[in-house]
């Protein structure tokens, strides 16, 4: 090759090579980003997800869901987490009626900052922390990407605009995972979490009474007729404290049940029903029980696109000190 060649050639490989650099490091997201500043990070987090699980096994639900509802809201960035202050935050919005494990969070910051002060984000600590509870109810390992930083807003309005509500249909749950830029696939996927953990009644009375606005006895066609009248022992038309288990039987354990239960149309929620409508959810749920179920490794993925939602990373945002307020 002559020089004139060698040089654009040369070019050609640099600039391929930068992105694919730039492709890897699309959020600056890394696994291991804290094996220097903080090697037993996620053994520490580890340690004390498992002394909750112990005595406290209920709280794998809430603490995994909790991602979720960071994520969804300005990104994974903590923001669940903060106390309102001036404005109200996203934890006193409805949908954030049944977060719980707070004090867990707190709990395995304080570990952390007596190991190294300053240096893990309360964002990764919940992404950390969901991956550990799903270990702990018996679901898949999978490696979790760290260097979220913490934002500093947290702002109630908008958990409402961006959480989608139980009685979602297919079209309006597709839309807001697009707008997180998740996939269809990625809704089939996470759906799936709910195999373990609990719901109150008032998120799916609407399917057992007055559907339609005919009447007492005016329910959810979509619902298995066995299943309703079960629910509607449990659950009174105005009750909103007591809780269901979403996946009965196994509601401690990261199975594959919620499809059969979702294929059964016993799915708790009309979310969870419409998994049915759209030929692309349907035939997922179908895969997850099949023999060539690939549910456990898809999650792990999806759990790794929905943790990469605006994400703050290098100098933006904050390493908070203490999780529920701003430093
Ligand atoms: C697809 C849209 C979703 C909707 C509409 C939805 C809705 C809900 C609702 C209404 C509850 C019950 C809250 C209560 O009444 O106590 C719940 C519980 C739960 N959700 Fe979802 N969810 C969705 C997606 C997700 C995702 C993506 C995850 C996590 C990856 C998740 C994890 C959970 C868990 C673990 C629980 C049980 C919480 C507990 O035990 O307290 N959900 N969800
Ligand atoms: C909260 O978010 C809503 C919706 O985006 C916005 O209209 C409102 O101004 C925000 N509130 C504060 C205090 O920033
Ligand atoms: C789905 O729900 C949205 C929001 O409630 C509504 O605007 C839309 O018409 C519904 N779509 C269908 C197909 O029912
Ligand atoms: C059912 O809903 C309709 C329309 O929302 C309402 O007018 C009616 O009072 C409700 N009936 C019962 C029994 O709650
Ligand atoms: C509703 O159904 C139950 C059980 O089938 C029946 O006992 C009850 O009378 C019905 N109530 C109304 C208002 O139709
Ligand atoms: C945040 O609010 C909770 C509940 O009101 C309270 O227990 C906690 O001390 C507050 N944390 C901070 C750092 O203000
Ligand atoms: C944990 C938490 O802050 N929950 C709040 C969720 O929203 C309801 C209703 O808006 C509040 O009453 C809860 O305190």
């Amino acid at each position: 090759m002559d020089s004139q060649k060698v040089l654009p050639c040369f070019l050609a490989h640099l600039v391929l090579l930068l992105m694919v650099f730039v492709i890897s490091n699309a959020q600056g997201l890394k696994y291991g980003f804290y094996s220097e500043t903080c090697p037993n990070a996620e053994a520490i987090v580890k340690e004390e997800v498992d002394k909750v699980m112990a005595v406290a096994p209920s709280l794998a639900g809430p603490l995994l869901r909790m991602h979720f509802h960071d994520c969804f809201v300005r990104g994974c960035d903590g923001s669940v987490l903060l106390n309102s202050s001036t404005n109200q935050a996203e934890k006193n919005a409805f949908p954030n009626l049944s977060l719980r494990g707070f004090q867990i969070i707190d709990r395995v910051k304080t570990a952390l900052e007596k190991a190294c002060p300053g240096v893990v984000s309360c964002a990764d600590i919940i992404a950390i922390v969901a991956r550990d509870v799903v270990v702990a109810t018996k679901g898949p390992y999978y490696q979790v990407e760290t260097g979220r930083r913490d934002g500093r807003v947290s702002n109630l309005t908008e958990a409402l605009l961006n959480l989608p509500p139980p009685s979602s249909n297919i079209s309006s749950l597709k839309s807001a995972f697009a707008a997180k830029g998740l996939s269809v696939k990625d809704l089939a996927v996470l759906s799936g979490a709910h195999t373990i953990g609990t719901s109150h009644c008032s998120s799916f009375t609407n399917r057992l009474y007055n559907f339609t606005g005919k009447g007492a006895n005016d329910t959810d066609p979509t619902m298995d007729k066995n299943y309703i009248a079960r629910l509607k022992m449990r659950c009174s038309a105005t009750d909103t404290t007591t809780l269901v288990e979403m996946d009965p039987g196994s509601f401690r354990t990261f199975d594959l049940d919620y499809y059969t239960l979702v294929v059964k149309r016993r799915g708790l929620f009309q979310s969870d029903a419409a998994l049915l409508d759209d030929s692309e959810t349907k035939a997922y749920v179908l895969k997850a029980i099949s023999t060539g179920s690939t549910f456990f490794k898809d999650f792990g993925e999806s759990m790794m696109n929905m943790g990469r939602i605006g994400v703050l990373t290098g100098t933006s945002g904050e390493i908070r000190k203490q999780c529920a307020k701003v430093n």
